[in-house]
């Protein structure tokens, strides 16, 4: 496959060409992107040197698939051009995640939606990734009637100045600020901007995201998200009021048998999630499972993820290597 990876030098871009090279993907043609200042800079992958090219130099190659995290307004401007030459397009950014015609994918969950003529396909929101990969299958069993989450999101969620800040207030090097506040010893319930009625948009992305990506729009959800000073990865607080009866046993059985979901919940050995243990790891841990006493039918739990692996990264190349097993890519047809 002649693979392009647009923003290839950004958190999320290395992340990705980390993730190709651990899971060898088949890769007969690698295409890094970057901004202009970074053409003709040096990466390696898989011990070989690449030269970054230019978005339209990459467009001309013509690659299988371009995984593009160069943020909305690239993806919006370039998806299209590559489309346009055949390529199959998987984007991280929230540019296309609600557009009708464009698949929003959790592979574990819906990746049987996507057909050959799928040219764009968007990579869900971190925090989104996580959530839904533990109320798909409680929602498939119980039928989820509200979703109540308080998210704990990790610094690297905002890029490297953000990680720059928060180790220079630790340091005490007053680095340049990319937060509105100090993010050291705070919380700022501020992720994204704010939109309508006092929510960020990373609050609404929770809630329409997730209805999409589980194709329920009984859901209803409300999200409070919150910056952390915390660099492995964002965590989760997550209240579910189901339709339905359940037994919490039943609970733990089937977040066990969920692939890519780890139950680490034992409160008499302090067991638990954390997102210093969770950094670098694909799967989204769970814990802290208990019934709602204040209400019936209702589940409150813990969940964990590496937002720069399963939350961006690795999911968007396990599409890949869905539509690579499935024969959706590599024949082109040039609109
Ligand atoms: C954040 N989920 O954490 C958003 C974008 N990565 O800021």
């Amino acid at each position: 496959m002649k693979v392009a990876v647009v923003g290839a030098t950004g958190m999320v871009g290395r992340v990705m060409l980390k993730v190709l090279e651990e899971r060898n993907f088949p890769i007969s043609e690698l295409i890094p992107v970057a901004s202009e200042n970074s053409i003709g800079k040096q990466i390696e992958y898989k011990g070989k040197q690449y030269s970054i090219v230019s978005m339209q130099d990459a467009i001309n190659q013509q690659p299988d698939i371009a995984l593009f995290s160069a943020g909305g307004d690239t993806s919006k401007e370039f998806a299209p051009k590559f489309a346009e030459v055949g390529t199959t397009v998987i984007d991280n950014s929230s540019a296309w995640r609600m557009e009708p015609n464009v698949p929003l994918v959790v592979p574990e969950i819906n990746a049987d939606m996507l057909t050959a003529d799928d040219k764009i396909i968007a990579n869900p929101n971190c925090s989104t990734i996580q959530l839904v990969m533990v109320l798909n299958p409680l929602n498939k069993k119980y039928d989820i009637k509200r979703v109540v989450v308080s998210t704990y999101q990790s610094v690297t969620g905002t890029g490297k100045d953000a990680v720059e800040q928060l180790d220079g207030e630790i340091a005490g090097t007053n680095p340049k600020k990319k937060y509105p506040y100090q993010i050291f010893k705070n919380a700022l319930p501020h992720c994204d901007v704010f939109e309508e009625a006092g929510y960020t948009k990373e609050e609404l992305k929770l809630s329409r995201e997730t209805q999409k990506i589980l194709n329920d729009k009984t859901i209803a959800l409300t999200a409070t998200a919150v910056r952390v000073p915390v660099q492995g990865g964002h965590s989760e607080s997550v209240n579910i009021e189901f339709n339905n009866h359940y037994e919490e046993a039943d609970v733990r059985k089937i977040l066990h048998e969920t692939p890519g979901v780890v139950v680490q919940d034992s409160p008499e050995t302090n067991t638990y999630p954390m997102p210093l243990y969770a950094e670098g790891k694909d799967d989204v841990f769970v814990g802290r499972i208990r019934r709602d006493l204040s209400q019936p039918n209702s589940l409150n739990m813990w969940i964990v993820a590496d937002n720069l692996r399963k939350g961006a990264a690795t999911n968007a190349v396990q599409i890949a290597e869905y539509l690579v097993v499935k024969n959706l890519v590599g024949n082109k047809v040039i609109a």
